[in-house]
């Protein structure tokens, strides 16, 4: 399998985490791309995107990152949608400040994805006293949402506001899977 990569997404991150957990990590071939919302990469095509690629993959490693209990499948895809969210967030407010001319920025538009940011984190703090050992696609999207902020956000601090998420991320950002992926410039 080939897998189109940057080491600074958290999306690839994602992929690349689920396929640690499901053993399938030495059976990705990571093919070089440089995604840029200006400076198209015609290159990237094939499976996307990452939600469907994780899907693809717990599938073919016969897993349960994604587990096949209705009730607890519908509260592992709500999770990945709202990591998902604060990540695509993450992304615009990045972009906003390190591709978008200094001239035609919009501080606004920034302060809302940020707030949106501060919504999701305010939402895992209420949950994430009840995820015990889980390790699935919903554990695996927050882990991979909180790895950016620290990565790309690093003055949010978002430990401040969220100890209980903090203590959570202390252990999970530990799994080899999350050792193994940590972003890089
Ligand atoms: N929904 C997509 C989001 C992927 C995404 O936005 N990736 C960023 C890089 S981290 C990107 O492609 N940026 C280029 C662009 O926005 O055109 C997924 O889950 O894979």
């Amino acid at each position: 399998m080939k897998l189109f990569y940057s080491a600074a997404s958290p999306y690839v991150r994602k992929v690349l985490v689920v396929a640690h957990e499901l053993g399938l990590a030495d059976r990705i071939e990571r093919l070089p791309a440089n995604a840029h919302p200006v400076n198209r990469d015609r290159t990237i095509v094939a499976l996307y995107d990452s939600r469907v690629i994780v899907d693809y993959l717990n599938a073919l490693g016969r897993g349960d990152l994604i587990p096949h209990d209705a009730s607890a499948r519908v509260r592992v895809m709500v999770e990945q949608a709202l990591a998902d969210g604060m990540l695509d967030a993450a992304v615009l407010a990045r972009y906003e400040n390190a591709v978008r001319p200094e001239a035609l920025r919009w501080k606004e538009w920034t302060d809302g994805q940020l707030d949106k940011i501060a919504c999701g984190l305010a939402e895992l703090e209420s949950r994430v006293t009840g995820f015990g050992e889980r390790c699935d696609l919903g554990t695996i999207a927050f882990g991979c949402a909180l790895g950016y902020l620290d990565f790309r956000f690093a003055a949010f601090a978002w430990r401040d506001r969220h100890p209980n998420a903090a203590a959570w991320f202390e252990w999970f950002g530990g799994r080899d899977s999350m050792v193994a992926t940590r972003p890089s410039a």
